[in-house]
């Protein structure tokens, strides 16, 4: 039995699965993550998650903001102190004046670290993450910037 329990521990690392999570999706208190390096627009970001069942990264809490982003650091997403070095997130506009929403389904997000002074401008409608002056915050940018991103989804199970 044993064995057998180490042959499925062996096997499911190869196959890159995490308890409750699809393939490719790291374990994060109750979701999975899947984080992307490739750089792209924020519609483009959206939309790749959304092809893996999933929506862009957002953070549910300060516990969650902290562990997700070690996770991060650890996928060497770059948070270089600099605005282009920056992550994704799942809010936008959605076309209203200055109101940020949920992009999945323009409800309320539920939690919103902005950094000091953001969101600042009229012309940046789409919400990234990064780090500035040693601080990790959200920011509005604008959405045709190109970032990588994050895709979350809830975990299967408790564990
Ligand atoms: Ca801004």
């Amino acid at each position: 039995m044993y064995r057998f329990l180490c042959f499925l521990a062996i096997l499911s690392l190869f196959s890159g699965l995490e308890a409750g999570c699809p393939p490719y999706f790291s374990r994060v208190g109750p979701k999975c993550y899947h984080v992307s390096l490739e750089k792209v627009n924020w519609f483009v970001a959206d939309r790749r998650c959304r092809a893996m069942n999933a929506t862009l990264m957002v953070f549910e809490n300060e516990t969650d903001r902290e562990h997700t982003t070690d996770l991060l650091i650890k996928r060497d997403v770059p948070f270089n102190n600099d605005w282009r070095d920056a992550v994704w997130i799942g809010g936008n506009t959605l076309g209203l004046p200055r109101e940020f929403v949920l992009s999945n389904d323009g409800g309320a997000l539920p939690f919103t670290p902005w950094l000091p002074g953001e969101p600042n401008s009229k012309d940046e409608e789409c919400i990234d993450y990064f780090r500035r002056a040693e601080k990790f915050g959200y920011n509005d940018a604008p959405c045709l910037s190109l970032f990588p991103f994050v895709c979350q989804t809830k975990a299967l199970s408790k564990v």
